[in-house]
């Protein structure tokens, strides 16, 4: 039996790497920049309206917050980058946290979903960090987030430039997603579920 993403839990949540949770689940990141839309993926997917909070203050809290779903796997949210706002410490906290989550001894990452805003496109940060799964050859698919807000025009230019951008060469999948319309949501179940070969 697919898992059932409805049952989902909040488990961990890590202000250090000490912190993550060492059992043999598998695990998939959500990664993006602050207020691309990944709490609000989390609660379409899990069918919750509030669950992970859709944050009045986006990227001040530097946590890795562990949900695991349906007793199967562990849907990781990792804390958004590129938040001007935030003090040097928190900076370091967030370098010390994501880079740890990633290379912590006895690392469980098995996959990444990668939010990307549709509307703005690729960013230098996202760059950076599409750059840092291509090297370590971490499984990726990209989340286009925000769908509902381009016109149809948009929509479509803004699709084929992100599908021809070379920092997508290794994604396993592009999904045009929104939290507001629900497109886009059982393709990411799919490739979630594909990725960590659930
Ligand atoms: N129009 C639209 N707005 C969205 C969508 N997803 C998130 N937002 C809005 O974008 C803001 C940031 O969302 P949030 O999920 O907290 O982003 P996070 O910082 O990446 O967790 C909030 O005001 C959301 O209501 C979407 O699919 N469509
Ligand atoms: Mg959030």
């Amino acid at each position: 039996m697919k898992p059932n993403f409805v049952r989902t839990a909040l488990k961990v949540t890590a202000g250090r790497p000490d912190q993550f949770p060492l059992d043999d689940k598998p695990q998939i990141a959500l990664a993006g920049r602050s207020n691309v839309g990944k709490s609000s993926l989390l609660n379409t997917l899990i069918g919750r309206k509030n669950y992970a909070r859709v944050s009045q203050m986006p990227g001040k809290t530097v946590t890795v917050n562990f949900y695991e779903v349906d007793h199967a796997f562990y849907l990781v949210d990792l804390p958004g980058y590129g938040f001007a706002r935030r003090t040097a410490a928190e900076q370091r906290a967030w370098s010390a946290l994501t880079d740890g989550y990633f290379t912590a001894e006895g690392a469980r990452v098995g996959a990444v979903a990668q939010l990307v805003d549709l509307k703005v496109g690729l960013t230098a940060d996202d760059r950076t960090m599409l750059d840092y799964l291509t090297r370590r050859n971490i499984p990726f698919f990209v989340v286009a987030t925000k769908a509902d807000k381009p016109n149809k025009t948009e929509r479509a230019s803004a699709l084929e430039r992100l599908l021809a951008d070379p920092a997508l060469a290794e994604a396993a999948g592009v999904v045009l997603f929104s939290s507001l319309t629900g497109e886009g949501k059982e393709a990411v179940v799919r490739l979630t579920l594909e990725a960590l070969g659930l």
